[in-house]
């Protein structure tokens, strides 16, 4: 018998569908996605199905630990939350005290939620709020500004509407958003032609009506290609281009070059498919989404990549078009007010970030900087001592590369604290482990998605805690209250609550429904006229001065990427549809589904090292290397191997998890001082392996 249906918002990655969970007894028993949210209707995937899984797992963290041997050792001493949150006030204020509220770095997975952690930095004066972007949508974020002035996320992609689909390093059926998945479905059977460019034959790729296997790293010269069709041929939108497009003439002449029939040779893409290509997007135009990617940190020129997708997008007239990228609504666009930000409880810090970004890198956004900058701060005390660091709902042992060089940067830390709801190298790494009570066991703040209908949108806590677990929200304002915060120190959630909602024209009582609370009537649209881009000019801008006047061209010759040497693999990565990143791999139900990562290898490529499909091979790099089973097929280009990124755990209270697959992360010695200096993203997919039989000793 079910006692309360409760709405709220999953927590298996950082999407977050909006759920309907259902309890009886003090316990969740059962979970589907919101059936009166809009393009969920039910629906959840595997994922957030298993979220019961991670409710019920005791491998998860259960209590505040401190730290009793050495750093990693995994010598923990179990203490009160009193105790942890005094410990960890107390050291932060130590570090403080020494070098200055500065000296504390804190990052997360950004999201609707930041506003909290946002608010807590800025409280302790610290300019060193940070992310994980820069190993994941940094270099898109960065075109968007480039060429529309505005980030990645003021666009919306309309699936629904949409009459061709491209995705470019882009594995959406593998790589969920669920509406997302929902909405392309739909567009799907209404007729929508689908193109899949990737180095492999993912799901997605099977689902394409048009499946283009691209050379790894070449992706900027097929765009380069697809531009000067469209623009020698007139397959362009002219009016469009006319009104809204600012240099269209500089980028005319930078394209000359690059014909179909000189991609050809740089991509192994037929130069008369790619004419074809062209000419089809043309057909269907302004309804054509090309996607700019999502995780793009790849090359030291993906954000080249992004940005000629967005241009190819604006070309086509689908910026701002229905069934292509609309512009997304805020608040304000519908005639609301958003939320109240938490964060301006407190004066913005007039210290420049210890990363550099917005001064060192005047072209790049300041808002998030560039973790792997704030890493190399702690690690050479420029400009100033970075001493502290708050792993926030964040694992850069996993999630940035070379984690042994990362640990040793971490060594030169007063102080780590993790916050987290599962085991993580970082965690286990950190001096405090402050356990997250699961999604299901806590309320978040308030939140707000902007987009063709505004929303607002309320996690709620579905059950008590089962374990000593706290929510993000008791945890901060804890910390607020020790460290002298007052108006952080919030006692209540409710009270967390009415502040954000101050002067929306919205109560609580107006999520009891479905715990949406929509801001708009119907999706809207804005006529071409209605739309505006935050670049000097209005317009799209092709050459963006920020840019280049920070050094950086805005229109990049094109350059070959380096050929692995002989016998090696570019080491290329990506998504799985029932993990999500490496925070499930020991999730009961999920461990369970895919239970260890494995290396794609082409086929004549594995012949030649005489490698059996299903075989466990030594994969080498730099001094790293790993064991893992072979997939030998000929569904990926032979320049590459791949694995699906998240596995190859080492710690002992991961049991499921412990030694199954290879971390790509620890593949990639050096990679933390790789990076595109363009768009700020770290360029992950710039290292080489070798590939071997692994001889009985
Ligand atoms: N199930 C599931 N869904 C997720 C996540 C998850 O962990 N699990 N994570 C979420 C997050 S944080 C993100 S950022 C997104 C990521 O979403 P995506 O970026 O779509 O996912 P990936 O699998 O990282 O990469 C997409 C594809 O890029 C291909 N690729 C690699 N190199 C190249 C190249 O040089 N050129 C081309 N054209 N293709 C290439 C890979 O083979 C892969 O199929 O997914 C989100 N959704
Ligand atoms: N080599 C390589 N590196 C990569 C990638 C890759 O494919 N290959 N992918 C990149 C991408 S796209 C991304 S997005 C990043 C992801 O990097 P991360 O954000 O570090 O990855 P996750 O595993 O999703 O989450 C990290 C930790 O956060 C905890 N956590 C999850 N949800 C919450 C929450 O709501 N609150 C709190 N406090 N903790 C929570 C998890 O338990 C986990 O320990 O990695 C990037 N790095
Ligand atoms: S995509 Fe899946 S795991 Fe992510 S929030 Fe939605 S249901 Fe949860
Ligand atoms: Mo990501």
């Amino acid at each position: 018998m079910t006692d309360k249906k409760v709405y709220s918002i999953c927590g298996m990655c950082t999407v977050r569908c909006p759920i309907q969970v259902e309890v009886a007894g003090g316990r969740a028993t059962a979970i589907q996605g919101n059936p009166q949210a809009a393009g969920i209707e039910g629906a959840l995937c595997a994922r957030g199905g298993a979220g019961l899984a991670l409710l019920e797992d005791s491998e998860r963290p259960q209590y505040p630990l401190i730290r009793a041997g050495a750093r990693g050792e995994g010598k923990w001493r179990r203490v009160s939350w009193e105790e942890a949150l005094d410990y960890t006030a107390a050291n932060l204020k130590e570090v403080m005290e020494k070098y200055g509220g500065k000296s504390v770095l804190f990052s997360d997975r950004g999201g609707p939620f930041r506003d909290l952690h946002q608010a807590f930095v800025r409280g302790l004066g610290s300019p060193n709020y940070s992310n994980h972007d820069s190993a994941c949508a940094r270099n898109v974020q960065h075109a968007a500004l480039s060429v529309f002035g505005f980030g990645r996320k003021e666009v919306v992609y309309d699936y629904k509407n949409a009459r061709h689909v491209v995705l470019q390093t882009r594995n959406i059926f593998e790589a969920i958003n669920v509406k997302e998945v929902n909405d392309l479905m739909a567009g799907l059977a209404g007729g929508c032609k689908l193109t899949v460019i990737d180095i492999r034959s993912s799901l997605s790729a099977s689902k394409a009506d048009r499946f283009l296997l691209i050379r790894p790293g070449t992706d900027y010269a097929l765009n380069l290609a697809v531009i000067h069709e469209l623009l020698a041929h007139r397959l362009y939108d002219q009016e469009f281009a006319r009104q809204w497009i600012k240099d269209l003439d500089q980028l005319e002449a930078f394209v000359q070059p690059y014909t179909p029939e000189w991609a050809a040779a740089e991509t192994g893409i037929d130069a008369s498919a790619i004419q074809e290509f062209a000419r089809d997007l043309a057909k269907a135009k302004p309804a054509v989404i090309w996607h700019p990617g999502w995780m793009n940190a790849r090359y030291r020129n993906s954000f080249y990549q992004s940005r000629t997708a967005y241009l190819i997008n604006a070309l086509l007239g689908s910026i701002g078009a229905k069934g292509g990228l609309p512009l997304a609504n805020k608040p304000g666009d519908v005639g609301r007010k958003g939320l109240k930000k938490l964060a301006d409880l407190f004066p913005k810090p007039k210290e420049q970030r210890a990363d550099g970004v917005g001064w060192r890198y005047p072209h790049l956004d300041s808002g998030p900087g560039l973790l792997h900058l704030g890493f190399q701060a702690i690690e050479t005390g420029d400009p100033y001592p970075v001493k502290a660091y708050i792993a926030y709902r964040h694992d850069p042992l996993m999630a940035y590369p070379d984690p042994e060089a990362l640990k040793k940067i971490f060594d030169k830390l007063d102080f780590l604290a993790a916050v987290t709801f599962s085991w993580s190298d970082t965690a286990w790494y950190a001096d405090v482990v402050l356990p997250l009570s699961t999604y299901l066991e806590r309320e978040s703040i308030l939140a707000a998605k902007n987009g063709l209908k505004p929303h607002f949108f309320l996690r709620q806590r579905a059950v008590n805690p089962y374990h000593d677990t706290k929510a993000d929200w008791e945890i901060l304002c804890g910390l607020a209250q020790r460290l002298g915060l007052a108006p952080l120190a919030f006692q209540k959630i409710e009270d967390i609550w009415e502040y954000q909602l101050q002067g929306t024209g919205v109560a609580m009582a107006d999520f009891a429904a479905s715990g949406l609370v929509s801001l708009a009537d119907k999706p809207k649209y804005r006529s071409r006229d209605e739309l505006s881009f935050k670049t000097p000019s209005g317009k799209i801008e092709i050459i963006n001065e920020r840019w280049d006047n920070a050094g950086v061209p805005s229109l990049l010759p094109y350059e070959s990427p380096a050929a692995p040497g002989p016998g090696q693999f570019r080491l290329t990565f990506g998504r799985c549809a029932v993990h999500t990143q490496g925070h499930t791999v020991n999730n009961p139900l999920l461990a369970e589904q895919m239970p260890e990562n494995v290396l794609w290898i082409n086929q004549e490529k594995a012949a030649a090292l005489k490698i059996q499909d299903g075989e466990v091979v030594e994969v080498r790099s730099n001094g790293h290397r790993g064991r893992i089973k072979a997939k030998v097929t000929t569904f990926i280009h032979p320049d590459a191997v791949f694995m699906v990124h998240g596995f190859g755990h080492l710690l002992p209270v991961e049991s499921r998890a412990l030694g199954k697959g290879v971390s790509d992360s620890a593949l990639m010695g050096g990679g933390l001082d790789l990076w595109d200096k363009a768009g700020g993203g770290m360029a992950l997919q710039e290292h080489f392996v070798t590939v071997s039989k692994v001889t009985p000793a």
